[in-house]
């Protein structure tokens, strides 16, 4: 067992076995992360989530000398939209060029196998890395996700990625009611509002890590190496 930081008022300290920990890392798509996608013509300034980009690599580089497992998600619907809620296609006050599955300078919004679609370069997966496609915004929701988990037999996640207060807080507000025990990365993880990803996290870390623990990308490396 290792032990990382801890949460951030000192108490109750991460402990994680290594070879029951996998690296999860959330939506580093081009949708949310590049110019020219969804997230930027939303009218987000996407140098806010890049800063993400340096400590996830930094962690996505040590765990993988260790060997450890990494599964990255997607949010991706069909191209056929058979996936997508109609809730989830009417929601927010948008102009009808920016639903999903119309078509942006990218490919169209948040559609499997579009320009936008992909992981970016700087933390993409690599041959042996999983990918779970998820059409909600926790990783659980329709996808296969728990039984990789289970399979590779993972009881802890180190989780990564973007946005803090949407897709990577569901993802692990569901690990926590599954069994999982997850770790966010702290500057791993951005929205395009840094309030919200501060207060995402001050709450999920609250009393004694009720959802979660948080650390900087630093000190998981530091307690990878
Ligand atoms: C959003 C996500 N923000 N990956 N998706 O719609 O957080």
């Amino acid at each position: 067992w290792l032990v990382s930081d801890s949460n951030p008022d000192g108490e109750y300290p991460y402990k994680f076995p290594l070879d029951k920990t996998a690296l999860i890392m959330i939506d580093f798509q081009r949708d949310f992360v590049c110019p020219g996608g969804f997230g930027e013509t939303l009218g987000n300034k996407v140098e806010d989530l890049q800063k993400a980009l340096q400590p996830a690599r930094n962690v996505l580089k040590a765990v993988r000398a260790l060997k450890m497992p990494i599964i990255h998600t997607l949010e991706s619907h069909k191209s056929d939209l058979s996936d997508l809620l109609d809730n989830k296609f009417t929601r927010g006050e948008l102009p009808d060029f920016l639903r999903i599955g119309e078509e942006l300078d990218l490919g169209r919004i948040l559609i499997r196998g579009s320009c936008g679609n992909n992981i970016v370069d700087m933390v993409a997966p690599q041959p042996g890395e999983y990918v779970v496609f998820k059409p909600g915004k926790g990783a659980f929701f329709k996808t296969h996700f728990y039984e990789l988990l289970k399979d590779l037999d993972i009881t802890h996640i180190m989780v990564a990625g973007v946005t803090t207060e949407v897709c990577m807080q569901s993802t692990v507000r569901e690990a926590t009611d599954r069994g999982f025990e997850p770790l966010i990365i702290s500057d791993a993880t951005m929205s395009y509002f840094e309030r919200y990803r501060q207060q995402t996290i001050e709450q999920l870390v609250a009393q004694g890590a009720l959802v979660a623990w948080s650390a900087e990308s630093s000190t998981v490396v530091k307690a990878l190496g």
